[in-house]
Parts: C-alpha cells; structure tokens; sequence
C-alpha cells in the first residue's frame, strides 16, 4: 500500500496521548455515568452550569505531553452524553455556556500548535442527548427521553458537527466512536468521510467500530488490546489491514476521570504496551482523564513523566520504526537497515536472535555473549527493557 504522507507522519510519530474530558469528570465516575448509573437528561444537563474547570491550563497539558514523548493529542470535543467541548453552533449544549466559558478544543489546538503536536479530535456518533437520535441504539434507554425522533435530521446534526470541527479547528485527523451502538444503522460514513476529506484532503480519518476499515479510513484503531487480539472489555476484530494502526490504552481502567479506580499500570507495564504495538507496526493512544478542576492526576502525570524520560534515552528504537515481530520474550522494529530487538520479559538468558546483521551492540547496559545467532545474557541491567541495537 502507498501511504500519504499524513499517514508516513502519523506511522513514524508512534505515541500520541487521548484526553477524555466533559462535564461527566464532575461526578468522578468515568465518561459512561450518565447511562451506567441512570441518569435522565433532566439530572444530568444541569452538571454544564457546575463546570467551572478553574485551572484548565491547556498549555500545561500540552507541555506535560511533549515532556512524555508524545507527539500528538486526541480529544473528546463530543462523547456519549452529546456535551459539546468546542463552540458549536448547531447546540446550546456546550462549553462556551458554562460557568468556564471558554472554548476548550480551539485553545487546547492553539496550545498544540505552540508547541508542534498535532491535534486529532474525537466524536461520538452516539449521542444520549440529542432527541432525534431514535431509534435508540444498546445504549441511552435511561436518558428519560420522550419516544420518538427523526434519524434523518440526527444525521444532519452529527454531520453538521463533524464539519463544523473540519472548518473552524481542522484538526489533522478525526477519531469517530459510537457506531457500534447501532450497528446496522445507516450512518452516512460515505457522505461524512467525503466532507471531511473535502474540507481536509490530508485529515486522518480512523472510526472505533471494532470491525474492518471502510473505504475513506486512513488509520486502524483498536482499543484496550495489542493489534488483532479480541480484547477483554470490548471485542475488536482480529483482522489487521494494511492501514497505519493505532492501540488506545488506559493508565488504570477508565477513559474519564475515576476517583475510585485506583488501578494504575506501572511505568514497566506501560512501556512493555509501547514497546509491543511499536512491535506490531502500531501507534500507542495512551489515556488520560483530567479532573473537573482542568487538572491531571498525579499518578497519571508521572508515569507520563517516566515514559518521556525512557524515550528521550531510547526513542531511537520507537519513532520512525516499523514494526517487524512481537514475540513472548521480545519485540523487534527496524529504520531501513537498522534494527532493535527490545526484551520486554527477562525471564529467559538464552535468546535466538534469528535475523541477520553485521553488528549487535546493546543500548541498555546488560552483559551477554553471542554465538551462533543465540544470545547468552549473564547480566541483567537495571532498565525495564533492554535493547540490542542490530546493523
Ligand atoms: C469507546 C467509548 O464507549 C469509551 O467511552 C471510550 O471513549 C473508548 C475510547 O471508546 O469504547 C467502547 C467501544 C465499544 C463498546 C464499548 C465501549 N461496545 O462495543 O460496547
């Protein structure tokens, strides 16, 4: 396959960092609390008039993303529960109309811009609030919703906001999520996907339906699972297409912020992710949730910390690769003729190193002996990973 050169872009930037932000952070429960604990529209809208998110420092965020390696940002302008992050003109169901006021996808692709990250924008196709989305779908029955609507003006709508995003913010992609809630609905992907690339010929267009890519898509996505693996909470497809690939990942086990979910992966663990879909020729989308006050979690902020640290020592090995195998022990990717060979488990010392090369030198400090293309290490180092470096 010829790739763009958004997508050539898209394939050597590697890590980028997904932001799950709206009026649900106030009630502390992740992104679905609306539908998961039942709550009609009539409770929940009030939530826009509490949103204060006094210290929203959008250029913070992003130079906390920079520090982490990541090298782009997606972020949700439109969940599940339909509240708008950006000023729409097409509801009064936005951020623009709450106590904070301010448009936070323009400022935070301002604050992207200052500092050369590119900006990917999410938007749920499924929406709990608007009243023409009907047929209801999986979800939203409890949303208290009056029996009836009219698809065809839904569609409308949503498309009508996706363009708004392409004109006013043309972000360098867009993430779509939410068909999966009614799977056999006619959604327009072909009128969307041609608006958006009208307006946007370069934009990335990638859709979270956990199937195979449809015509128009520029990049794969699978959530919360290495490529091609069906994924404990939510079931992808196996099928793995020629387009660039991107893995979204939580730090603990929410999108929005969860004050109760404590379940943080370790720095090691989220390095072994990075490592592993770079393996898999895959971007890594790792999730932050930001609290309603517009600040990100400690625990979150140094483990991104951690991970900039660990690229800024062995980036090399990660952006600009492809990715060549994954194996139980070790993940392999390569630049032209170079490749790294990154051990993600140090269970075994003896190690068959099937691939040819002239020179092996290790990056990470361990010790080891080479012969006949299998690796005898007799000393671990102190890094997560080692690397051995193959030219
Ligand atoms: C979706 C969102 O629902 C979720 O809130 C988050 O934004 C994530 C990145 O994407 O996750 C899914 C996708 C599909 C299903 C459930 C959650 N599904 O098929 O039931």
């Amino acid at each position: 396959m010829k790739y763009t050169p958004s997508q050539l872009w898209f394939m050597d930037a590697k890590f980028g960092i997904f932001i799950h932000w709206g009026i649900y952070s106030l009630l502390k429960r992740g992104e679905w609390v609306m539908h998961n604990e039942k709550i009609p529209i009539s409770k929940y809208e009030p939530l826009k008039d509490m949103f204060e998110a006094s210290l929203f420092e959008p250029q913070e965020w992003v130079e906390l993303f920079k520090d982490a390696g990541a090298r782009y940002v997606t972020f949700t302008s439109k969940h599940h529960d339909g509240f708008c992050m950006y000023d729409s003109a097409l509801t009064e169901y936005k951020v623009t109309n709450t106590p904070l006021g301010r448009d936070v996808v323009g400022e935070l692709r301002d604050a992207c811009n200052d500092e050369g990250l590119k900006l990917f924008l999410y938007y749920s196709q499924l929406d709990w609030h608007h009243p023409d989305y009907y047929p209801l779908g999986r979800t939203g029955q409890y949303a208290g919703r009056v029996e009836g609507g009219d698809w065809e003006r839904y569609l409308e709508y949503y498309i009508g906001q996706v363009r708004e995003l392409a004109v006013n913010y043309k972000p360098f992609g867009f993430w779509l999520d939410g068909m999966w809630d009614k799977p056999d609905a006619d959604w327009k992907l072909h009128d969307l996907y041609q608006m958006i690339h009208s307006i946007l010929p370069n934009a990335l267009i990638g859709n979270n339906h956990h199937r195979k890519p449809y015509p128009g898509e520029d990049f794969q996505i699978f959530e919360q699972s290495l490529p091609g693996e069906e994924g404990g909470v939510v079931k992808n497809t196996t099928y793995i297409s020629d387009l660039p690939l991107e893995t979204c990942l939580t730090i603990n086990n929410s999108w929005g912020y969860n004050e109760q979910d404590h379940q943080h992966k370790s720095v090691e663990k989220l390095l072994e992710y990075l490592v592993k879909t770079a393996g898999m020729n895959s971007n890594l989308l790792l999730n932050v949730g930001p609290r309603p006050d517009g600040t990100i979690q400690k625990e979150h902020v140094t483990r991104l910390i951690r991970i900039g640290e660990w690229l800024r020592k062995y980036g090399e090995a990660i952006y600009r690769t492809r990715g060549v195998s994954v194996e139980e022990n070790y993940s392999v990717t390569r630049r032209d003729e170079v490749q790294y060979l990154m051990i993600t488990t140090k269970e075994s010392n003896v190690l068959k190193v099937p691939f040819k090369y002239a020179r092996l030198h290790s990056l990470t400090p361990l010790k080891f002996e080479l012969s006949n293309s299998v690796l005898y290490i007799s000393e671990w180092s102190k890094e997560p990973i080692e690397i051995l470096k193959l030219e």
